[in-house]
């Protein structure tokens, strides 16, 4: 007997060695090796092959036969191995691309209000709990609305090219919310309560406290035997609810055509609590409003009695308000249009 028993029995050995290896390998790098080691010109099976051609005639035929076998075997093997490989690879690729269309779409992101707008809001919600309407009037006025109907005197500086946006056609930019008040007075009649929020225009030169263009919030009761004491409870009550906590307000005289008495409306300085500070000048106090009882003329030129009926109106800065709730040290910021700045609100 030759040699071919043993050479059978170390080509099985070779063979289910390298079927393991096969398996054990984890990528196609870890496989290319184990493949030239057993199946390359110089490995393994090449090996066999080459004494095999020392056996005998009558042997070697079943001797090639096993290796033929063994080695269609192991191609086999590293075939199906490296298509694993492939297929893990695209689940992989899949995987991290992945994208589940039922989803809601992730959208522009959202924007928020203006902090004016905010401001005003606020204000709006507080009067109508209390009762009141709240307003719109156009921006382009008439003299009428603007100036004669809130008994300003035709002379009156307010007038002056220099202060006021004048059309063409005779008609002007508002240079405050009052004459909403005369429109509401004209179309509703007392009582009457109500709130005008709204854009006003004056021909000024722009500083960092004076804007052109800005806000004003205008407020109006009529009713039977209104008095200080009610104007200056509802003016404490917004003021309260816009600085969100207890003020202190006082009136101190201040002159306004269309209301007798008029009051400038101080509020005891948030900052320093009455001390003083840079904020309120020293004084302790911050301008907050114009305020007062209605003039009986501007009752009288809007076809209400003035023996019937009296009330208080206010007028305020928006703007300004937002400025001394954020303590924005310059009004041309809040009409800028920069994002870096309104998007902090
Ligand atoms: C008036 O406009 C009156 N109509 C207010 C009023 C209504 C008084 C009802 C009495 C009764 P005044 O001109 O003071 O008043 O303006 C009111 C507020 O607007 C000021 O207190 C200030 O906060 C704001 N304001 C005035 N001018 C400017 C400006 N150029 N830029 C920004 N805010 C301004």
């Amino acid at each position: 007997m030759g040699d071919s028993p043993m050479l059978e029995q170390s080509l099985a050995a070779l063979e289910s060695d390298a079927l393991a290896r096969i398996q054990a390998a984890r990528s196609p790098e870890e496989l290319e090796p184990v493949r030239i080691e057993v199946l390359g010109r110089k490995g393994n099976l090449a090996q066999v092959s080459k004494e095999m051609g020392r056996l005998p005639a009558e042997e070697r035929a079943a001797v090639g036969k096993l290796l033929n076998a063994a080695k269609q075997a192991l191609e086999e093997a590293i075939e199906v191995r490296k298509r694993e490989f492939a297929q893990a690879a695209l689940q992989a690729r899949l995987e991290g691309e992945w994208l589940d269309l039922t989803l809601p779409p992730p959208g522009a992101p959202r924007g928020h209000l203006h902090p004016i707008t905010q401001i005003q809001r606020e204000i709006e919600e507080l009067f109508v709990s209390l009762g009141f309407a709240v307003l719109d009037g156009p921006e382009v006025e008439t003299e009428h609305h603007n100036f004669d109907a809130l008994n300003i005197p035709p002379d009156h500086p307010a007038r002056d090219l220099q202060d006021t946006f004048w059309l063409k056609d005779g008609h002007l930019l508002r240079t405050h919310t009052s004459p909403v008040q005369v429109r509401g007075m004209e179309k509703l009649g007392p009582p009457l309560r109500m709130i005008a929020p709204g854009r006003v225009f004056r021909n000024e030169s722009v500083d960092a406290s004076h804007e052109h263009t800005f806000y004003q919030l205008e407020g109006m009761m009529i009713d039977r035997e209104v008095s200080v004491a009610h104007l200056t409870y509802f003016m404490k009550t917004m003021l309260t609810a816009i600085f969100r906590r207890e003020v202190t307000v006082r009136l101190r005289p201040g002159y306004f055509p269309f209301v007798e008495p008029g009051f400038e409306l101080d509020i005891r300085c948030l900052i320093c609590g009455g001390a003083g500070c840079p904020v309120c000048k020293q004084s302790g106090w911050v301008e907050q409003l114009g305020c007062g009882l209605v003039h009986p003329n501007v009752l009288r030129l809007s076809g209400i009695d003035p023996e019937e009926w009296n009330g208080f109106a206010f007028g305020l800065g928006l703007t300004r308000l937002v400025m001394m709730r954020y303590a924005i040290d310059d009004i041309r910021l809040l009409q800028s249009g920069d994002l870096r700045f309104s998007h902090q609100f």
